[in-house]
């Protein structure tokens, strides 16, 4: 998809100085500063761009990203969205075995990942598929996971990109460590950790939030509340007013955006990234959103939730919302609008085509990357399945051979 804009935007400042908006009579009362207050969401979600899309009063807090960032922003979006629909056509097709969409949730997704450099770690879950095809990684690599033919299709290493994350949370306790490494080796490197509403119960994300913290780790916490945990509903998972106190509690500054306006998604996450990289530690960004489909193509949603409540979520697109913005800004118009369209159509045929070529998978590779050292369970596992399989490749070669004999006595016997 071409080299991803990277934005650089100042780090927010969390000194109570610079948070205390005093007049000349309340300085001389010297009230004790809140140091607290530095570290408080929004009241409500940070919007720049309403639901039609027009433009809201600007933000001196949050700068607007720049035009071109917004119109690299909306092709991905309407690439990660065609992705996405392709592949959850291809659990239809039996070419994958599962697909957790992340539809509705472009502007997080592809937000996240213009807000960090290439050089930057990224921490996704099993929902990320979509933020790991806008980060330019192969979408047969991405969905190599998925389909059940490996533990991940392409290099966390090179990538910089952590393996999808299925345990709930884990992923918040390696980009902590990640991040902390990094800091001190003199590195300004910042992980980029994804995190769903439901798993911010986990006690794993609360030792990663609170050791990031502690340890000043340049760490993104970015929950995508999606409202839905599976079928458990945001009431169900917390009372807070907002899953950005979950950070202020651990001392972490935090902000709340809505997540369905790609605008705002940008503009805050360019900033909590440039707090993390100036040295600060780390942020928490809550970002409202919604899952428009299923929890994965195994799931059958209306059993937890009405369809009038979906159809609201479906008026505030985010993907209509940005390219109706666009438009206003005159950077977008009907050819443009169809030369991306084309693009994300060209991108799905190629990756249908990729993916309905059958792979060859050895499947003693299973037992490989593990551990460094396997355990001596998993070597009497692996040998105990190569034994299987030593076994089954000799039966059906005596069964070849008694099919051939066979063949050769009923042609001798038909003459
Ligand atoms: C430790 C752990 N417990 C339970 C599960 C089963 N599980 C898989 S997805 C899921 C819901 C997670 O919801 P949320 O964190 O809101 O993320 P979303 O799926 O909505 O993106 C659960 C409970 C799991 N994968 N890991």
């Amino acid at each position: 998809m071409g080299a991803p804009h990277v934005q650089e935007v100042p780090a927010v400042t969390t000194t109570p100085q610079a948070v205390r908006r005093t007049s000349p009579r309340t300085r001389r009362a010297a009230t004790p500063p809140d140091p607290a207050r530095a570290l408080l969401p929004s009241p409500e979600p940070v919007r720049m761009i309403d639901d039609q899309g027009n433009r809201l009063p600007e933000r001196a807090d949050y700068p607007e990203p720049p035009a071109d960032a917004l119109r690299e922003l909306y092709r991905r979006m309407v690439i990660g969205r065609r992705f996405d629909v392709q592949a959850t056509t291809l659990t239809k097709q039996g070419r994958l075995a599962v697909y957790p969409s992340a539809r509705g949730q472009e502007a997080c997704q592809v937000g996240a990942m213009l807000a960090v450099r290439p050089t930057d770690w990224v921490f996704p879950t099993y929902r990320e598929s979509m933020a790991l095809v806008s980060r330019d990684i192969d979408p047969v690599e991405v969905l190599t996971l998925l389909r059940g033919d490996w533990h991940c299709g392409y290099d966390p290493a090179a990538r910089r990109t952590a393996p999808q994350c299925t345990p709930l949370a884990t992923q918040t306790v390696h980009a902590a460590g990640l991040a902390y490494g990094e800091a001190y080796q003199g590195r300004d490197t910042v992980a980029l950790a994804f995190i769903g509403d439901g798993a911010t119960s986990e006690g794993d994300f609360h030792e990663g939030v609170n050791f990031a913290a502690v340890f000043k780790a340049p760490v993104v916490f970015f929950v995508q509340n999606n409202r839905y945990a599976i079928s458990v509903p945001l009431s169900r998972q917390t009372a807070a007013p907002s899953l950005a106190y979950k950070g202020v509690g651990y001392g972490v500054p935090s902000e709340q955006v809505d997540g369905n306006d790609p605008v705002a998604v940008l503009a805050v996450l360019n900033r909590a990234v440039a707090h993390a990289r100036a040295g600060n530690g780390p942020f928490l960004v809550e970002a409202h959103t919604y899952r428009m489909e299923p929890h994965t193509n195994a799931d059958d949603a209306s059993r937890y939730r009405d369809g009038a409540e979906v159809d609201a979520w479906r008026d505030r697109d985010p993907i209509a919302r940005l390219a109706a913005y666009l438009r206003q800004l005159g950077v977008l118009d009907d050819g443009t609008e169809a030369g991306v369209a084309a693009e994300a159509e060209a991108y799905a045929a190629d990756l249908r085509a990729r993916m309905n070529v059958q792979p060859t998978v050895d499947p003693l590779s299973l037992f490989d990357h593990v551990f460094a050292e396997p355990t001596p369970q998993l070597v009497e596992q692996r040998e105990q399945v190569r034994a299987e399989l030593a076994a089954d490749a000799e039966q059906a070669e005596d069964d070849e051979q008694a099919a051939d004999a066979r063949g050769a006595h009923d042609e001798q016997g038909a003459r």
